[in-house]
């Protein structure tokens, strides 16, 4: 594996957020593609440090430095992938990670990465009530709703937010799609969902294919 990406990884790790912030600064200044040093490299130790938590190796203060870690390389490369935006607008989406859940990295990426396409997206961050993804959708006109989930525990939120639409009479207005760790497409079929992704660019093929050019 290429040793800058390897040293991204690393950094996250460690959870030494310095370095992935240098790390991800010199990223753009060597010219690697944002989306390249972000999935093969910070993802990789996000998702490794996530395993040694599964098998006792590490402990929680651990698994929060290497969050912090991973969004203070995130945020310096977020702004490289939404200058590569397209100037037509693909469509409105609404996103969010479900109610009970406060895992945001990976929903931050999806959102990035749909603007970064052409879409509108408003984001409303961790933690939101099934109810607050209708009332948000509703008032600013959006296509769909994006849910995220990353706990199997409130992955249910998200077929809350169908039943929402279903009980506003919204159900056809609002696309829905659902992604995250727990959740696949047969998951998305028994509640309902439009469509499932399993990261950020299948989240924008999903988008696309749903929502359409506008
Ligand atoms: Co948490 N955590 N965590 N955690 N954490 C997981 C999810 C877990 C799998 C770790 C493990 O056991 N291996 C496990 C869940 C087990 C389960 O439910 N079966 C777990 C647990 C148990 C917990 C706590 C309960 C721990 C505790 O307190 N005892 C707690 C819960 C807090 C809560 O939410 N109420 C907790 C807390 C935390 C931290 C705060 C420390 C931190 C989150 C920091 C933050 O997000 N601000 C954290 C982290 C970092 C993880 C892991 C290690 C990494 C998650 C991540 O950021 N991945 C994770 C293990 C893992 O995922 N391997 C784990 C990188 C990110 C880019 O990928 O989020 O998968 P991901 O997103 C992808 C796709 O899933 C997809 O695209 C993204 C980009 O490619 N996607 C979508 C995501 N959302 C989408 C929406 C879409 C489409 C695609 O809409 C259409």
């Amino acid at each position: 594996m290429d040793y800058f990406l390897e040293r991204c990884t690393q950094s996250v790790l460690e959870g030494d957020e310095e370095q992935a912030e240098e790390l991800a600064r010199q990223a753009l200044e060597l010219e690697y593609s944002p989306l390249e040093v972000i999935e093969k490299g910070f993802v990789r130790g996000i998702r490794e440090v996530g395993e040694l938590w599964e098998e006792g190796t590490v402990f929680l203060p651990e698994l929060v430095m290497a969050a912090e870690a991973m969004k203070r390389a995130m945020a310096v490369l977020r702004p490289a992938l939404t200058n590569q935006s397209e100037t037509l607008t693909q469509g409105h989406l609404v996103i969010g990670t479900i109610e009970g859940d406060i895992h945001d990295i990976g929903k931050t990426l999806v959102a990035t990465m749909l603007e970064a396409n052409g879409f509108r997206v408003t984001d409303l961050g961790a933690d939101v009530p099934a109810g607050r993804f209708v009332d948000e959708a509703e008032a600013c006109g959006a296509d769909g709703i994006a849910i995220s989930a990353l706990l199997t525990t409130t992955m249910s939120g998200q077929r809350r937010v169908v039943e929402e639409l279903e009980k506003r009479a919204l159900r056809p207005r609002f696309k829905v799609l659902v992604g995250g760790a727990p959740c696949s497409q047969e998951w998305a079929e028994q509640i309902g969902a439009d469509g499932y992704a399993g990261d950020a660019v299948a989240a924008v093929a999903l988008a696309r294919r749903l929502i359409g050019i506008r």
